[in-house]
């Protein structure tokens, strides 16, 4: 009787129970749908593999009314875009691409899953950039640099010959929210990357994205001619070396033919490039781009230069490329990280961009939380995306933001494209934390639309991974949409920046003082802390960093009155009793800002733990676990930078913060063993 009891209950309960959930479906789980809509309710003429793809979604998944897929030329003008129209019998979806008609399905797919109107549709969809494309930093040997989600997904050693099933499920997530290209290989690039036997690997993984639109990209190591072929060097003005180039694209498009082009990474961090030959970046990129120019190849050639010399870090990109702008060709695009450090918590936006005004440039972002607590932290990227983005550089006057910069509004580039380092590995679930995958699909959506809200992103991805119940929805937006300030605050609140341990870039190491190093790839030379302040005096009285500005941010940047204040410690040197706009000092400021972070992480918690009926367990535990170790670093973060700086403020930590629980001399030995060069 007390079985049959249990039996019952058990029964009863069941339809509730939610089954375990890996993350490795992402945003496209479709809990509740068992079967899609039947073959003779799809209307659409020719055949064709990326048209295939778009049927089966439909049989697999949708459950509405009939689906016309119209391929037609007059909607050119839309690129990779689409229209959607809707009658109560029928969604007609047009587009002059097969892709413009995936993205289509996807899209009445993401309708469907995040319960949206789905009477009187009326949508015209145009991508904001040309090339949306992820940059892995994978390695030949299966590692990822800066990777947190395990190794490579790209198994080279099996390739060509054995074909992983993700290869396929990779290309249809980027599909399923536009991304359209990749490049597969780390900017610190092998040679051998180029060598026939690579190539034939790669042909493979080419084949599998096509028809899911996506194309591939290669990092070439600009040393490739010499290493690879014994050539007499690598100097893009010797015409053999011209020649080694031309070739090589010649055998790439043989085998890949709309093979996407080039990423290169030249004369930075030790990599080699044309200034070992006394040639400049646009001699290089110059040539590889005339080796790819016959099969519309481009060469993304990235900014991200700074040399061992005494010049401000945050002015050499700059300060490198103004002088040859008008000298590269028309397939060449300038890739530049968002700010002029490197992927910090906050930076101000990077001078180079509006700078030039001859050549194309791009953004590159980080996916991958190098400087954000790796997979173990809650840090959703959308509004420091976007913050970048939405930045007014006022290089054509006021409203030039960099999304308007990159995008062909203001400048009428050939190509337009935005990037980002990918976060993906071959993890189960692809990112090592599960909220690490909205990341991923930030980017992509962005990349598709900068216009979308932050807001809007995580509301999709919340209902498409998790539940569209309102009761997770909105305390899970609250945390996500803060999670990117919270970081901030615990880690480098105020425009502090690069006050990590050296090398692995997990925890803080303010005091880090590598006398035998570069002096810029020590903490102390960001921060400047002494006994009068703290902060990086870029005005006219230090580096000048302020003049590369357009009027007026030179001015409003020049002026610590007029600095907005989470910036203001990256462009002024700031006295510890200087008075915030709130009244308090710069130390209390400081103070109460790190306490604010750790409190946040811990509102986290409670907001997750409150959302245990909402989630799988494995779900459930897996995040709690890593907020578990959000917590715990935050206020590692918050001890060792207090604690630290006030050796040089000598000021109190305000009363109603809570007392650091750490010792500085004990923060101080840690030493973390994850490896890395700089
Ligand atoms: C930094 C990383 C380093 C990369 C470099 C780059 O620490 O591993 O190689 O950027 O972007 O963020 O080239």
């Amino acid at each position: 009787m007390q079985n049959f009891r249990v039996y019952i209950i058990l029964f009863l309960l069941f339809p509730l129970m939610i089954f375990a959930d890996d993350g490795s479906k992402l945003w496209l789980r479709f809990p509740n749908v068992k079967k899609g809509i039947s073959a003779d309710k799809i209307i659409s003429k020719g055949k064709n593999p990326t048209l295939d793809i778009a049927k089966n979604e439909l049989t697999d998944l949708w459950q509405g009314q009939a689906v016309e897929l119209r391929t037609e030329t007059a909607l050119k003008n839309l690129k990779d875009g689409y229209t959607i129209k809707s009658t109560s019998d029928k969604i007609t979806i047009s587009s002059s691409k097969e892709i413009g008609l995936l993205y289509g399905v996807y899209h009445i797919l993401r309708l469907q899953e995040t319960k949206s109107n789905l009477e009187n549709l009326n949508i015209t969809e145009k991508p904001s950039y040309d090339v949306r494309i992820l940059n892995h930093w994978d390695n030949l040997d299966g590692t990822i640099e800066r990777g947190y989600a395990g190794h490579s997904l790209w198994k080279w050693e099996d390739l060509p010959g054995k074909i992983s099933p993700r290869y396929k499920e990779y290309a249809r997530a980027n599909a399923s929210i536009g991304i359209n290209s990749v490049v597969l290989n780390n900017v610190n690039a092998s040679p051998n990357m180029l060598r026939r036997d690579y190539l034939e690997k790669v042909k493979i993984l080419a084949d599998i994205f096509r028809p899911y639109g996506i194309k591939v990209y290669l990092s070439v190591n600009f040393s490739s001619p010499k290493v690879l072929d014994g050539l007499e060097n690598s100097d893009p003005l010797n015409k053999n070396v011209q020649n080694w180039w031309k070739g090589k694209a010649s055998e790439i498009y043989k085998l890949i033919p709309d093979f996407g082009g080039f990423l290169v990474k030249a004369n930075s961090e030790g990599q080699p490039g044309p200034q070992d030959y006394g040639r400049t970046h646009a001699d290089g990129a110059n040539m590889m781009a005339d080796a790819l120019k016959p099969y519309n190849g481009i060469v993304m050639w990235r900014a991200f230069v700074y040399s061992p010399s005494n010049e401000d870090r945050a002015k050499q990109a700059y300060l490198e490329f103004v002088p040859l702008d008008g000298k590269f060709r028309d397939n060449v695009i300038i890739q530049i990280k968002n700010g002029p450090i490197d992927f910090q918590p906050r930076e101000a936006f990077n001078p180079l961009f509006g700078a030039l005004k001859k050549t194309p440039e791009m953004v590159e972002f980080q996916i991958t939380q190098e400087y954000l607590g790796f997979s173990n932290h809650v840090v959703f990227l959308a509004p420091l995306f976007k913050e970048n983005l939405d930045s007014d550089t006022y290089s054509y006057g006021k409203g030039s933001t960099i999304a308007k910069l990159t995008d062909g509004t203001l400048m009428k580039n050939k190509i337009t494209a935005i990037s980002a380092v990918a976060n993906i590995g071959e993890d189960t679930n692809w990112t090592g934390h599960h909220f690490a995958q909205a990341n991923w699909y930030a980017f992509g959506r962005l990349a598709w639309n900068h216009d979308l809200s932050s807001e809007q992103i995580a509301d999709e991805w919340i209902k498409m991974t998790f539940t569209d119940n309102q009761d997770f929805v909105k305390p899970v937006t609250e945390m996500m949409l803060s999670s990117r300030e919270t970081a901030v605050d615990y880690m480098m609140p105020l425009g502090l920046h690069h006050i990590f341990a050296s090398g692995h870039h997990y925890g803080p190491e303010p005091w880090g003082d590598y006398k035998n190093g570069r002096p810029d790839w020590s903490p102390v030379y960001y921060h400047k802390a002494d006994a009068n302040g703290v902060g990086f005096d870029r005005t006219k009285t230090g580096s000048n960093a302020v003049s590369l500005y357009f009027p007026p941010l030179n001015e409003t940047y020049g002026n610590i009155k007029t600095t907005p204040e989470n910036l203001i410690l990256w462009f002024h040197h700031v006295p510890w009793n200087y008075k915030m706009k709130d009244g308090k000092t710069l130390w209390e400021e400081l103070s109460y800002k790190y306490d604010s972070g750790v409190k946040n992480v811990r509102d986290y918690q409670k907001i997750w733990d409150k959302l245990k009926t909402y989630v799988d367990e494995d779900r459930f535990t897996f995040v709690q676990s890593k907020l578990k170790i959000q917590e715990k670093d935050a206020v590692w973060w918050k001890d060792a930078c207090l604690l630290y700086f006030q050796t040089f403020s000598k000021m109190p930590i305000p009363n109603d913060i809570e007392k650091p629980v750490h010792e500085l001399e004990d923060l101080k030995k840690i030493k973390l063993n994850m490896g890395h060069h700089n």
